[in-house]
């Protein structure tokens, strides 16, 4: 198993490799044999690659035939795991029959979306989709009834940081952008990865190869029925009627299967203008060979595996353009305010409030994880709606993501975009992406910190043409 990054720091080219049982129809994710070697591939030359470290079982040897010389002293204490795993469950096959088949979602009169090369066109939206090859799922040039709301939507980065007591397991830190995360989308499949009646499309790229690829059924499009009313309401008082709308979304799914781990991209395209970005990690998780204080990293899943501790964050990007290319960010929220009751002086009141607050520089704009932010915060046009307030957009942030790493870390600068919660920089062709594919190799001297982005330009009102 490859584990990154491959050192200690910049212009290391050094990577440890676990060695696991590969195990027929379950993959090896969860059969660690408890060997991993260093391997250092500094030369360019594959023949002048050396082993510099190896760990086997809770030590550490300075080579193989160290180990070897050990072993042969009597002096290795070797816990024999079997390869045909070792109690608990790995496989992804069922173990009960499937029973009656499940729900099906129907469209009795058709789709009410069509999908024309890579636009997307249903009676509310139409959008552009595709996939970059290192970073993964965007969206362009996305429109609510005809009218402009954002640029771009994409993700720009995921990454996964581990814990352990092996040395693969306690230095992975997984920047994907590198690895590519469209470049490592898989197939979907029909009435699993999407529902049996969406769309689905290939996705044709040209990568390390003189000859295109094709990713069969890359991205499927699908409306869905969110079994909740959008709204309702239900008049017994005075007046009887109800009024309702089922609420239906258009979603766009592709999935990346990085290794032993897949993560689940959804676009989600609601019916009163909201657009919403998930997604969802899936499939295997990482393992190590279970010895010692293991269980400080992680949980026992088999006789000799340790699911190993980690975290995921991603980070997106959004070009909104709320009412036009002039936006501003406006901060709003709620306070008290002690009064006395207008009609009974002697008696006090905590009177709830609107607060408003502009935010104009970078610095005002960006969250820190951890911090305070407001309720509301939305992006604002200079246009207004027939009463006088601005026309707007807002921004829901709903993530329960943890600092990926401490800031005094070496390489936390290659994701410092997981600092936040949201940031709002002013838009430039040279700042394009939060990160690089390059980060993930030398993270210690990331080729994109996203923090030099915030450096006190104004974010209020103007627009910026490149
Ligand atoms: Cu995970």
């Amino acid at each position: 198993m490859n584990t990154a990054p491959r050192g200690l720091q910049s212009g290391d080219r050094a990577t440890w490799f676990g060695l696991y049982y590969n195990i027929s129809g379950a993959g090896f994710f969860l059969h660690p044999v408890g060997l991993e070697l260093l391997v250092d591939h500094k030369a360019l030359d594959p023949a002048h690659w050396t082993i510099r470290k190896v760990f086997f079982q809770g030590r550490y040897y300075e080579s193989l035939a160290q180990l070897e010389d050990q072993f042969e002293a009597g002096l290795v204490n070797v816990v024999l795991v079997p390869d045909n795993g070792t109690g608990g469950s790995w496989s992804l096959k069922s173990q009960v029959p499937p029973g009656p088949a499940p729900p099906l979602q129907v469209h009795p009169e058709g789709p009410r979306f069509s999908v024309q090369g890579n636009r997307v066109v249903s009676s509310l939206w139409t959008f552009s989709f595709g996939l970059g090859a290192f970073s993964g799922p965007r969206i362009f040039d996305i429109r609510f009834q005809g009218e402009r709301i954002a640029y771009e939507l994409s993700l720009q980065e995921a990454l996964a940081v581990y814990g352990g007591n092996s040395p693969s397991s306690l230095r992975s830190r997984y920047i994907d952008g590198g690895f590519g995360l469209g470049h490592f989308s898989s197939p979907l499949t029909h009435g699993v990865d999407c529902p049996y009646l969406a769309t689905y499309m290939d996705w044709h790229f040209l990568l390390e190869s003189q000859d295109p690829k094709t990713i069969h059924d890359a991205f499927c499009v699908f409306e869905q029925n969110q079994g909740l009313p959008l709204r309702r309401h239900h008049s017994d008082i005075h007046s009887h009627y109800f009024g309702g709308l089922a609420e239906t979304v258009l979603v766009v799914r592709s999935v990346s299967t990085m290794l032993n781990y897949d993560y689940v991209w959804d676009m989600v395209f609601h019916p009163n203008g909201a657009i919403e970005v998930k997604f969802h990690a899936t499939g295997y998780i990482s393992s190590a060979f279970l010895f010692g204080a293991a269980r400080r990293y992680g949980n026992q899943v088999g006789e000799h595996t340790l699911g190993t501790i980690h975290t995921h964050s991603a980070h997106f990007k959004v070009d909104l353009d709320a009412g036009g290319l002039e936006n501003w960010v406006w901060a709003e929220d709620m306070a008290f305010d002690l009064t006395s009751v207008p009609w009974s002086p002697e008696h006090q009141i905590q009177r709830l409030r609107v607060t408003q607050k502009l935010l104009e520089t970078e610095e005002q704009a960006a969250f820190p994880l951890g911090g305070t932010h407001p309720r509301y915060l939305y992006l604002a046009s200079n246009h207004s709606n027939k009463w006088g307030h601005p026309r707007g957009y807002r921004i829901q942030m709903l993530s329960f993501a943890g600092e990926p790493l401490p800031r005094n870390s070496s390489m936390e600068r290659a994701f410092s975009w997981g600092r936040y919660q949201l940031a709002v920089t002013q838009r430039k062709e040279g700042e394009p992406s939060s990160t690089s594919i390059y980060n993930l190799n030398d993270p210690w001297t990331p080729t994109v910190d996203f923090t030099d982005f915030i450096n006190n330009e104004t974010v209020a009102g103007t627009w910026w043409p490149g």
